[in-house]
């Protein structure tokens, strides 16, 4: 149907803002969730959006499976779909590499081959990854999409060959796929073991006495951190381009991990010492700097991001402050 937009790993971060985006475009979604056997709390990002019905069009499905993902595409005629489900935990994919590989580049070509034996049109937005980069930057310090791309991770080079399916599919097919590479983006939503949410949160709870310590990895890498709500923004601007491209999205401005540690623990008046160094939360490999230049983004489609760096710590602060008890 004209309306009708499918989206995969519709009930983590960025699934869950792009849902509400969307829906208030005039967008019907549709979402593919998975078996859990802790089902309670797995749409917990989509509960403020049930007044739209919104689990009336969550379905069960996997991207691992192409059949169920053939199902639900005959059913719902999308002519969107947005491939944002991924194991998308960079460390977790030196744990579990195979099953990454298969949800990133099995389930990313399952969706390009139901798109290509389709008939209808569908546009098909693919969550691609500055972690693609790996350790290449540019001579003025940025990382864009003409910058070489050599993965230090299972998670980057499975993204890196979903990417490239992308590309293939597009030119061979003439499909309308697109590339967003998206460099970090956080919010409130953001899993509780990425490097912004394990900061605030476990500093809210040091703060609430809750726990007494934060155990980190390394403190010296960089990130080009934005918030989800402008990321999914730009999501959509891709989508709505007369031609399919790929595009990168960031701030254009990086910052360490002490640096989030230093601001959030500044911010509450907690002692630095309280954070410990854990070599368990450390990579076999690192990505050391991401600072992406979104020139092309910006030119193409007048995409601006609105919150700062600041002032979506201070969000995600907020968020932790009201929902954590004092234990105190
Ligand atoms: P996220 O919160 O981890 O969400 C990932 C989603 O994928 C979840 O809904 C998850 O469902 C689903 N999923 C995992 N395996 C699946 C499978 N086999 N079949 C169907 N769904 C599956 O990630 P995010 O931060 O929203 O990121 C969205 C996408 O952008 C991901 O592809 C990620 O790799 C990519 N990306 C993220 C960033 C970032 O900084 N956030 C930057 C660049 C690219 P369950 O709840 O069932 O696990
Ligand atoms: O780590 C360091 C860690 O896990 C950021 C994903 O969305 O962005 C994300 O991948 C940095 C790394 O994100 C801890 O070593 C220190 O240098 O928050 P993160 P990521 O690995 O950059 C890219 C663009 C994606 O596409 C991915 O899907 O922080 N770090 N101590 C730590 N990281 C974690 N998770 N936990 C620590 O204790």
């Amino acid at each position: 149907m004209k309306n009708n937009v499918l989206i995969t790993g519709v009930n983590g971060q960025d699934g869950s803002y792009l849902t509400e985006l969307l829906i208030k475009k005039g967008y019907e979604v549709y979402g593919i969730i998975r078996r859990h056997s802790v089902a309670e709390h797995q749409t917990f990002r989509l509960d403020d959006l049930e007044e739209f019905n919104i689990s009336n069009n969550l379905e069960y499905g996997d991207l691992t499976d192409f059949s169920s993902l053939q199902r639900l595409i005959n059913k719902i005629k999308p002519c969107m779909i947005f491939n944002l489900g991924a194991q998308s935990h960079v460390r977790v994919s030196f744990d579990a590499p195979i099953y990454t590989t298969d949800t990133i580049i099995g389930g990313t070509l399952n969706l390009l081959e139901c798109i290509r034996l389709s008939n209808h049109p569908i546009k098909f937005y693919q969550a691609s990854s500055s972690e693609m980069f790996g350790n290449n930057i540019d001579n003025d310090g940025f990382q864009r999409e003409t910058t070489p791309m050599t993965p230090v991770s299972p998670y980057g080079a499975a993204k890196l060959c979903a990417f490239h399916n992308v590309q293939i599919y597009r030119k061979s097919y003439n499909l309308f796929a697109c590339n967003g590479i998206l460099f970090n983006h956080e919010s409130p939503f953001r899993g509780v073991n990425f490097v912004t949410n394990k900061i605030v949160r476990g500093a809210v709870m040091i703060n609430k006495g809750i726990t007494n310590e934060l155990l980190l990895g390394n403190l010296d890498a960089s990130r080009d951190w934005g918030h989800a709500k402008d990321y999914v923004n730009a999501m959509l601007k891709i989508m709505e381009l007369d031609k399919p491209d790929d595009f990168v999205c960031s701030t254009g401005e990086t910052h360490t991990v002490q640096d989030l540690c230093d601001y959030v623990f500044n911010k509450l008046d907690l002692s630095k010492k309280l954070i410990k160094i854990d070599e368990r939360f450390k990579r076999p490999n690192e990505l050391n700097i991401l600072k992406g230049d979104s020139s092309k983004l910006k030119k193409a489609t007048n995409w601006k991001p609105e919150y700062t760096f600041h002032s979506m710590i201070d969000e995600m602060i907020e968020y932790w402050d009201s929902k954590l008890e004092v234990h105190k």
